[in-house]
């Protein structure tokens, strides 16, 4: 499990887009939350975790790891 914290979500289209980006990164077995309250999403699989926030950033959101 891997989790991020996730910048510029304010609707629930963001939560939709993040999740969208995240399960199209090879390795990602689910999406197992995107938080627009924390700021955070938590994806299932064995991903590069580089590639999760790359993602992101090309879905439009600063991202990065959390440990
Ligand atoms: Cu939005």
């Amino acid at each position: 499990m891997i989790e991020l914290k996730v910048e510029g979500m304010n609707c629930m289209h963001c939560v939709k887009a993040v999740t969208a980006a995240l399960s199209g990164v090879p390795g990602v077995t689910a999406v197992e939350e995107v938080s627009l309250e924390q700021g955070t999403a938590r994806v299932a699989g064995s991903p590069e975790p580089e590639a999760l926030v790359a993602a992101l950033q090309e879905a439009g959101y600063a991202a990065e790891l959390r440990a």
